[in-house]
């Protein structure tokens, strides 16, 4: 593999229309935010990037829906967000905007240049607009059936059932997301980058020159480049983003996947503004993009010829780690369902406890095929494996240190094979973390970590000190020595993956600096150093806490339900006099009690008018009998009588479905004489 002098980490910048979820962190910034420690651990001159997006139609649509100015919307999650990936600890060098001056000059910068030199294809066509809004509907301003899998609801860019990416054009059946309505086509000018031009270049350098790929983004790019590339516009018709830099191109603006690309350029101008250049020009660079499986065309295919086609020694990126997705509870995870985890959230109900969500989410990373977080399995990680295994192993080693020698750390004697053992495993285990963190393997490279806490308790448990200590002080001072010095490996082996217990460890062994050279070394805390008080690492997670995310999932599952509510399709046609059949009257309800041994059922006695009838109805779920007592009802009178649970029902009550499948029953207006009928 190619050594180089220093990687540019960038991470997909999240549109600023909502707070960041546990899809967005497991498929993007936990990854990498390892891999970027790691780098910084083996020495590496490492730069990570990051940035809201927020131009484009996600931004406006929220906007509208509640009344504000875009610029209102950005402003609030672009705050939210970027203190949350702060508390997780991801370790920006720079967490930016795009709507910062810097971007705006970079991006209209950066289309000037293209223009200027004959890049752009200039289009006059069709497009979808909305008469009663008076725009243009870009994007996710149109709903309608996606062409491809005939899923409705696709958005006018990208289906998200088959993740294929459209024209609005294509769209079955369109309508505005604006207003509902079905739009027209009407006539406009856009400026398109000529993609077809880069196909030979982009086939060289990826089907050839990056064979080494993930399979997932390796695929997604062959069947781009196999069905042949067209010409993409690069302009919009909205008046949010960065104004088309040219003149006449009035209510113009760049389509926000030409402007957020170069958002990590002006992030890097606007960290580095002197040297920004050595790391997207120099070859000794290299540019690392992390993103999530549907930005892969932007990414491999677009950004990249964006890129040459400008020219002046960018670098393409050395690789694109795209992870798939991540579901919640079994279910895909939605932020307009609000079938999230918010990390905000999380931070607020689990304080202090940003390692454990970093643990699950890359133990259970999406890495090569989507993947499910449940709380359970959260709960289980963190129990059994946190707790049970690296939290027992190292307090284990500091408490037992902390008996036998007062806390300061005794001198290693002869290491028996026992010892030997531990030490070549650990080598081991660096040697395989470390080919699976340059090949971007992270739940491999974290399970390996685990195993060296694992060899920790199985080296205790077999060496047994706090025996030997009755015999033996000398070799339990070499059995401590060798537990402690695992702990300062292991406190560099977690700190890519669990970076807050990483330093809580090493103020407990007096240690700061630390770096990938040192794992595997056995003299990382210098005999007489004195250990700080064992404090524990991770706590249990008991089954309320857990039972109280669940039953949160459970509330916003039923609320999904209530609003995706439709009446049912209309029963077949009948002639009056079969509704006439059917006699429909007006009663009053004299007792009401529950049917005992029946959860459903209450037992009504009814005034109809005549004389006094029984009537069995399954309501009891929803009604308290006291409240029916004294109400008007509606009830069907020449139903067959029939035996529920032993009593005798002489019709039926009528009652109204919610969509929650609760039942109101139907009472009239007014004070109606009993036995009065339904016509
Ligand atoms: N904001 C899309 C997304 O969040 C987009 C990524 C931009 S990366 C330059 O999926
Ligand atoms: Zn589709």
């Amino acid at each position: 593999m190619k050594e180089f002098k220093r990687t540019l980490i960038t991470t997909a910048l999240p549109y600023a229309n909502g707070p960041v979820h546990i899809g967005h962190l497991a498929g993007v910034y936990v990854p990498a935010d390892i891999y970027a420690r790691y780098l910084r651990l083996r020495g590496q001159d490492v730069v990570m990037i990051g940035g809201s997006d927020e131009h484009g139609v996600p931004i406006t649509i929220k906007a509208k829906a509640e009344g504000v100015t875009p610029q209102d919307i950005v402003d609030r999650y672009h705050s939210i967000i970027k203190k949350s990936f702060e508390e997780l600890g991801i370790s920006f060098d720079i967490y930016s905007r795009t709507t910062s001056d810097i971007h705006a000059k970079t991006a209209s910068e950066f289309f000037r240049h293209l223009y200027d030199n004959g890049q752009f294809v200039e289009k006059t066509s069709m497009q979808l607009y909305d008469e009663k809004a008076g725009q243009f509907l870009a994007d996710r301003y149109v709903i309608g059936e996606c062409p491809v899998c005939h899923q409705p609801g696709a958005y006018g860019d990208q289906c998200e059932k088959c993740g294929s990416s459209l024209n609005a054009v294509d769209l079955i059946n369109p309508k505005s997301a604006i207003t509902g309505n079905t739009p027209v086509l009407k006539e406009t000018h856009h400026w398109y980058l000529p993609l077809d031009r880069w196909q030979p270049e982009l086939e060289k350098w990826i089907l050839e020159g990056h064979k080494e790929w993930k399979s997932n983004v390796y695929g997604q790019c062959k069947s781009w480049l196999d069905m042949g590339l067209q010409p993409r516009a690069v302009s919009r018709d909205l008046d949010w983003g960065v104004p088309v830099p040219v003149e006449g191109a009035e209510g113009k603006v760049l389509y926000v996947w030409f402007d957020a690309p170069i958002g990590y350029i002006s992030n890097t101008k606007e960290l580095l503004p002197d040297s920004w250049e050595k790391y997207w020009k120099d070859p000794e660079s290299r540019v690392v993009n992390f993103i999530g499986k549907d930005n892969i065309v932007f990414h491999c295919i677009v950004f990249p010829s964006m890129l040459m086609a400008y020219g002046d020694g960018y670098q393409l990126p050395d690789n694109v780690p795209a992870n798939e997705f991540l579901n919640l509870e079994g279910d895909k995870i939605s932020t307009s369902r609000n079938w999230a985890i918010w990390l905000h959230e999380y931070l607020r109900d689990f304080e202090g406890k940003q390692d454990v969500l970093r643990y699950v989410l890359t133990a259970n990373a999406p890495e090569t095929k989507d993947n499910d977080f449940t709380w359970r399995d959260f709960q289980a990680r963190n129990n059994s494996e946190l707790v049970a295994i690296l939290g027992n192993f190292v307090n284990r080693a500091l408490v037992l240190t902390h008996k036998y020698f007062n806390g300061q750390l005794p001198t290693v004697g002869t290491l028996e094979a026992v010892d030997e053992q531990l030490i070549a495993e650990v080598n081991s285990l660096k040697d395989q973390m470390t080919q699976a963190l340059d090949t971007f393997h992270f739940r491999e490279a974290l399970r390996l970590a685990m195993d060296m806490a694992r060899a920790g308790n199985k080296y205790l448990q077999e060496t047994e000190p706090w025996k030997v200590a009755k015999t033996d002080i000398n070799r339990t001072a070499t059995i401590l020595n060798t537990a402690v010095q695992l702990c300062a490996n292991l406190a560099i082996a977690f700190e890519p993956f669990l970076p807050f217990m990483s330093a809580k460890l090493l103020k407990m062994l007096r240690g700061d600096k630390i770096s990938w050279d040192m794992l595997g070394c056995f003299d990382l805390v210098p005999a007489g150093a004195v250990i700080g008080q064992p404090e524990l690492l991770f706590e249990k997670i008991e089954d309320d806490v857990i039972q109280a995310q669940l039953d949160r999932l459970a509330r916003i599952k039923e609320e999904n339900l209530v609003k995706a509510w439709k009446p049912e399709p209309q029963a077949p046609e009948v002639d009056f006099d079969t509704f006439l059949k059917l006699d429909i009257r007006v009663g009053r309800v004299i007792e009401c009690k529950r049917v005992p041994k029946a959860d459903k059922l209450l037992q009504f006695l009814i005034d109809d008018g005549m004389e006094q009838r029984t009537i069995v109805s399954g309501i009891a779920k929803y009604y308290e009998p006291e409240q029916l007592i004294g109400k008007q009802v509606t009830f069907i009178a020449n139903f067959a009588p029939r035996k529920l649970k032993g009593v005798t029902s002489q019709g039926m009550i009528l009652s109204a479905e919610n969509p929650d499948g609760s039942l109101t029953v139907i009472s009239p207006e007014g004070d109606i004489a009993p036995g009065a009928r339904v016509k």
